[in-house]
């Protein structure tokens, strides 16, 4: 059984969005006719309260973008996005949400991050997407979305971590690319048995 597991792809980090990611929006329509060669369709959704400790604005003297350290490790401080409830964290209009088996939520913990869909990063808290997986049988990953080099990158290491078959279709995402994060992603997800296509 194969799920197509579509990262985060939300108006905040499409062009006019807070943490805009480029051409982002360029994804959506091939996102949305792949969508029918799949047995389950999971969407991701960034989902932070306000104040979130991953708000640059949260902390006095920091700017976007600067990097910090949390108590579970290196932590980019990034503007306030994909807020609970608000334009910013709804889907893309033009993506075809109603097509989605689940849609998994992640970042609401205020004091940790969440870039990847099965584990926040403490890479201890599950967000429950194994089990779901799992318990329908679904043994291979296709992963697309927003951001290649972020939560793309997180989930599909972690995938191929727990035994699944993963492939990241890298024409149906996008990239941050932050200080070299572009690369330092592609040879992980490599390095970990991650199929780029
Ligand atoms: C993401 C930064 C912060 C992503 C989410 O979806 O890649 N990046 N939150
Ligand atoms: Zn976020």
């Amino acid at each position: 059984m194969q799920a197509l597991i579509v990262i985060d792809v939300q108006n905040d980090f499409c062009p006019g969005g807070a943490l805009a990611v480029p051409e982002g929006d360029a994804i959506v329509a091939g996102i949305n006719s792949l969508m029918k060669d799949f047995d389950a369709v999971v969407l991701t959704q960034d989902w932070h309260p306000a104040g979130h400790s991953s708000f640059a604005s949260t902390h006095d003297g920091k700017e976007p973008y600067e990097l910090t350290t949390m108590p579970y490790g290196p932590q980019v401080l990034w503007p306030d996005h994909c807020i609970q409830g608000s334009l910013g964290a709804k889907f893309h209009t033009e993506l075809h949400q109603d097509r989605a088996d689940l849609i998994i939520r992640k970042g609401f913990n205020p004091a940790i991050d969440s870039y990847s869909a099965f584990f926040e990063n403490d890479h201890k808290t599950p967000t429950g997407l194994v089990g779901y997986l799992r318990t329908r049988g679904i043994t291979t990953l296709t992963m697309v979305g927003l951001a290649l080099d972020f939560c793309v990158n997180f989930s599909a290491v972690d995938a191929a971590k727990l035994g699944f078959d993963v492939e990241v279709r890298g024409d149906l995402c996008r990239a941050i690319d932050l200080d070299g994060s572009l690369a330092a992603a592609l040879t992980g997800m490599e390095t970990a048995g991650v199929t780029l296509r």
